[in-house]
């Protein structure tokens, strides 16, 4: 190898992964124990993938902090956090802990951007290429590029004409920006606002939020942990706990409440609900009755409980009625609420306005701010694009990634999204991905959804390497099947009622599908199982 990373002959590998957060960490660690030779490219200069880029104020995960973590022993036995929901700085240190520990870095190469991937059929090796130019030959192409890897501006007149600081939150810069004493113009409701907007409030001169769709949020309720609670739940609870998440929906510690909501009466519903409410987190979405994400009407009584909570906490009735409007703009929880904490109350600050976009839309972005449609200029010393993502399938289809038949999988999937266990594609032999399309990803706590599909593409490959095989792909028909089943389950929930990134709405021009394998974690690993177990049916093995 030469000392700018060019070698003179591409370097041949087991394993290539792309992307250095849980997922590809994970797999690093598990390969290279395996005995493959594997390397991570990362387009970060981290590691950590999410935790890595979005390190905007008031970044914070929204699982409990046992099960947001690997379930390795030799990692949680020695780790401690200080929050129930910790904060980017202190994932961001989890990381550097975990890289410590695994002796991860030497294996990632950083600041290195895959930008092409095309399969050589004659040596049944990926041809992966960086955006510098450096060229590798891995037999498999391992892709853990995450839900939120490519960030989506909005496409708003006058934009880039802002003079302002325009920033995105999840291309934060990473030294920081301070938004103190400044006049600070938010677009965007969605998880990523909402954290940087309650966090912003208090310390900014003035906060204009612009708003499409309001957040149904749901009440966090931090809190501190100690170390002897740590000591205590490592020693009687944490292995159980971290088991258990294969064993519930969501991958999480906790399950749905086991009965529709219609089999109870109205005190019984009124107080399970306040139950769910008072514990926190998700169990008011994920924890809440089965029916919740299936029935209207269960849909809606979820819905009136959110709004009496929201309108108690916000004074004026012109806020409560954009927050929390009497008719849902959706039904509750089939676009992702998030967890808050002070949310409510910035908008009872003299120093914050809320614009109505559905009522106001913004007209164009001028040198000095933002004009909504009845011409008021809203000036501001900085822009924040809290817009989200191309989320899910974006991460890949960014790359140009090109199977057996020369077909870039940004043309596959741009017709309509196909893959045999949301983990591999026809026509794209030898390459994996995890925590994407088809898997249980958005409905799944992130470290479950890449141990356990992450174990199963290096059983898959180790597999491979026992039998002598160098080559795997799924059978189109096996495709079909997956994705017809797929999208069966989805068409039981009322997911289609929103514009959600779920199903990839947000996006101009992407087809409205589901992007996720929405019948919980069980059924999903089951089906992947049953594949492995009969010697990965599905699949052609050569
Ligand atoms: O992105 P989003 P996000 N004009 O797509 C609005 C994870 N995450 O970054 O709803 C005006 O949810 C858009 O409006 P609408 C988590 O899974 C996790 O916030 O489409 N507005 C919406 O309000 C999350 O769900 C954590 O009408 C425009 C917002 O921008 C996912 O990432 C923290 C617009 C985008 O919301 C994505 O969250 C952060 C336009 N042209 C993120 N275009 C935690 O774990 C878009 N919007 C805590």
């Amino acid at each position: 190898m030469s000392t700018n990373g060019h070698s003179a002959q591409p370097e041949q590998l087991d394993v290539l992964v792309v992307g250095a957060g849980f997922g590809g960490a994970y797999q690093l660690y598990k390969l290279r124990k395996a005995g493959f030779s594997v390397k991570v490219f990362e387009a970060g200069s981290n590691l950590g993938g999410t935790w890595y880029w979005n390190c905007y104020p008031g970044a914070r995960v929204d699982s409990d902090f046992h099960i947001y973590q690997f379930a390795l022993e030799e990692l949680w036995k020695d780790w401690e956090w200080t929050e129930h929901y910790p904060g980017q700085k202190e994932l961001a240190n989890y990381f550097a802990y975990v890289d410590k520990k695994l002796d991860l870095s030497r294996d990632i190469s950083f600041d290195t951007r895959v930008t092409a991937a095309h399969f050589d059929t004659t040596t049944d090796r990926w041809v992966v290429s960086t955006e510098a130019g450096r060229i590798v030959h891995p037999r498999f192409l391992v892709l853990c590029t995450g839900i939120g890897s490519k960030p989506l501006s909005p496409d708003i007149k006058g934009l880039d004409t802002f003079q302002g600081a325009t920033h995105h939150t999840a291309l934060w810069p990473q030294g920081g920006f301070d938004l103190a004493g400044k006049r600070v113009g938010v677009i965007g409701t969605g998880a990523s606002g909402v954290q940087l907007i309650q966090e912003t409030a208090p310390v900014a001169s003035h906060l204009t939020v612009f708003q499409r769709t309001p957040n149904f949020a749901l009440p966090m309720r931090q809190k501190k942990i100690d170390s002897a609670t740590q000591t205590r739940m490592k020693a009687e609870v944490y292995p159980i706990l971290l088991r258990r998440r294969e064993q519930t929906f969501a991958g999480f510690h906790y399950e749905f409440t086991p009965r529709n909501l219609s089999d109870l009466t109205p005190e019984g519903r009124y107080l399970t609900f306040d139950d769910l409410w008072t514990r926190g987190g998700f169990h008011f979405w994920l924890g809440s009755f089965l029916d919740i994400l299936t029935d209207e009407n269960a849909n809606a009584e979820a819905y009136a409980f959110w709004r009496k909570k929201v309108l108690e906490r916000v004074h004026d009735p012109e806020m409560q009625r954009k927050l929390a409007p009497e008719v849902a703009p959706h039904p509750f929880g089939v676009k992702r609420p998030c967890l808050e904490q002070q949310y409510y109350e910035v908008y009872n600050q003299p120093n914050v306005d809320l614009i109505d976009l559905q009522q106001n839309p913004i007209a164009e972005i001028t040198p000095k701010g933002v004009k909504t449609a009845d011409s008021v200029e809203h000036e501001l010393d900085v822009l924040v694009l809290a817009t989200g993502f191309d989320a899910v399938t974006g991460g890949i289809t960014q790359i140009d990634i090109r199977g057996t038949d020369g077909t870039l999988i940004r043309e596959k999937w741009g017709k309509s999204l196909s893959t045999y266990l949301g983990m591999t594609t026809a026509n794209f032999p030898n390459m994996f991905f995890l925590y994407g399309p088809h898997g249980p990803t958005a409905f799944c706590n992130g470290p479950t959804c890449v141990e356990l599909q992450g174990d199963w593409i290096i059983d898959c490959i180790t597999h491979l390497r026992e039998k002598k095989y160098t080559r795997i792909e799924p059978i189109k028909a096996a495709e079909d099947a997956w994705v017809e089943q797929v999208n069966a389950i989805f068409s039981v929930g009322l997911w289609d009622r929103s514009n959600s990134w779920y199903i990839g709405a947000n996006v101009p021009g992407k087809p409205r599908q589901s992007l996720n394998f929405t019948g919980g974690v069980p059924l999903y690993f089951r089906l992947c199982r049953e594949s492995a177990e009969g010697g990965y049916t599905g699949f052609a093995l050569s």
